[in-house]
């Protein structure tokens, strides 16, 4: 048993912590008023080997481990959530994805690209009418001899507009169920392929979250991933490991919520003294910091574990459910400890708490880890 980061690890998370400070913090409120995605510090991101953090070099990658990611992923989010979604997504739905699950063919012409942040990665399984109940696709995918033709609609789809590349689940025979289901990459300009317009959203405002149409598309079967029917467990697998990204997106923004209200209750006096010289806010603090600690805990036992091969399914979930329900209530008393200027946008931690939100919604609810973590106990 050991709790010590490595010296590689201290470094990656130092460079993280820098590039979000420097690149991240000037701008983080104006883009958010003004829904912008941070399209000039995607490059940087890129540039840094941020955007294919766990790829294979020999793919364009970092070849980091998932320790690294989430140790990044904290650091980033820490700042700015909007932009973090984008590497979450990009990272372990997209490039996992494709690395683990693609063919050589599909890594040598998409993953190079994405794991280097030349194009960008869109994960397409959510629909109007299955969210948490993924297996009822209604988006179809007909195999039409050397093509499939896909119908239907995506929804609340992260990078929608921005991508160039669209990792795509659709339902191929009804019959079959949740192993009549594949999954496809379909390229931005494919004919029939349309963009909806960008959500107006209570948090990660900056992030690009579209519907997205899909009007008899045709698709080359070289595109579709793995075997057929297997695109319902390529989903719930890659999903694990965006899981284990969104947990540690909801541990940044509840630690950066933290910090921030450590520092102000140290500046702020009230009563001829600093606020933290308060029980009152004292006792939060030590709250605040214990309950962030033990998601800390829990997000990097679920990082060990896919480092180790073992399965993560549980501890992915366990990470999620819990590092996000911390994010949310700390968040809350963040804005609390900063009273009046907690309400305002120039302290930062509103915008933190509505972005915490979202960690308890997207990649499965909080509901949903509670299915996927007791199946996993009764299975045991
Ligand atoms: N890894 C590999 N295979 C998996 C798996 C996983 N993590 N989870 C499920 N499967 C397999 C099952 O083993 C089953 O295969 P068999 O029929 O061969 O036994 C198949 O997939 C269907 O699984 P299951 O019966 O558990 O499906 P359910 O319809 O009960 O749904 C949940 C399971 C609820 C866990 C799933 O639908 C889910 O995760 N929903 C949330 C989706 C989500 O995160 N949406 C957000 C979109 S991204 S923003």
């Amino acid at each position: 048993m050991n709790f010590s980061l490595t010296e590689e690890h201290l470094m990656i998370r130092d460079a993280a912590r820098d590039f979000a400070q420097t690149e991240l913090l000037p701008g983080v409120i104006e883009r958010d008023n003004a829904q912008k995605f941070p399209d000039s510090l995607v490059r940087k991101m890129g540039e840094l080997g941020f955007l294919g953090i766990m790829v294979d070099p020999k793919y364009g990658g970092s070849g980091m481990d998932t320790i690294s990611y989430v140790l990044i992923m904290e650091e980033l989010s820490k700042i700015d959530a909007s932009a973090s979604v984008m590497v979450s997504v990009n990272n372990s739905l997209v490039c996992y994805g494709l690395e683990a699950f693609g063919s050589e063919a599909q890594k040598q012409k998409y993953l190079t690209k994405l794991a280097t942040g030349e194009s960008i990665g869109a994960f397409c399984l959510s629909e109007p009418e299955a969210g948490s109940d993924a297996t009822s696709q209604r988006t179809t995918a007909i195999d039409k001899g050397d093509y499939y033709l896909i119908n239907g609609t995506k929804n609340w789809i992260t990078n929608g507009g921005r991508a160039d590349f669209y990792l795509v689940i659709a339902q191929t025979d009804k019959h079959k169920g949740s192993h009549g289901i594949n999954a496809f990459i379909v390229e931005k300009g494919t004919p029939g392929f349309d963009i909806g317009p960008k959500e107006d959203k209570l948090g990660i405002r900056g992030s690009d979250t579209h519907t997205l149409q899909f009007n008899d598309v045709k698709v080359p079967k070289e595109n579709r991933i793995g075997d057929d029917g297997s695109g319902f467990r390529f989903a719930m697998k890659t999903l694990s490991g965006g899981r284990i990204g969104i947990a540690a997106q909801a541990l940044g923004i509840a630690s950066g919520a933290y910090e921030l209200a450590l520092k102000y209750s140290k500046e702020r006096k009230a009563f001829g003294t600093e606020i933290c010289n308060h029980q009152a806010i004292a006792f939060k603090l030590a709250d605040m910091y214990t309950e962030i600690e033990a998601a800390r805990m829990l997000v990097l036992k679920a990082a060990w574990d896919k480092d180790q091969g073992n399965n993560y399914d549980k501890s992915s979930a366990m990470a999620k459910l819990y590092a996000s329900k911390v994010a949310m209530e700390q968040t809350v008393e963040a804005v609390q400890i900063h009273g009046g200027n907690g309400f305002v946008k120039e302290y930062h931690v509103e915008r933190l708490m509505r972005d915490a939100k979202i960690t308890q919604i997207y990649e499965g609810t909080s509901e949903i880890q509670k299915i996927v973590i007791s199946r996993g106990l009764i299975k045991e």
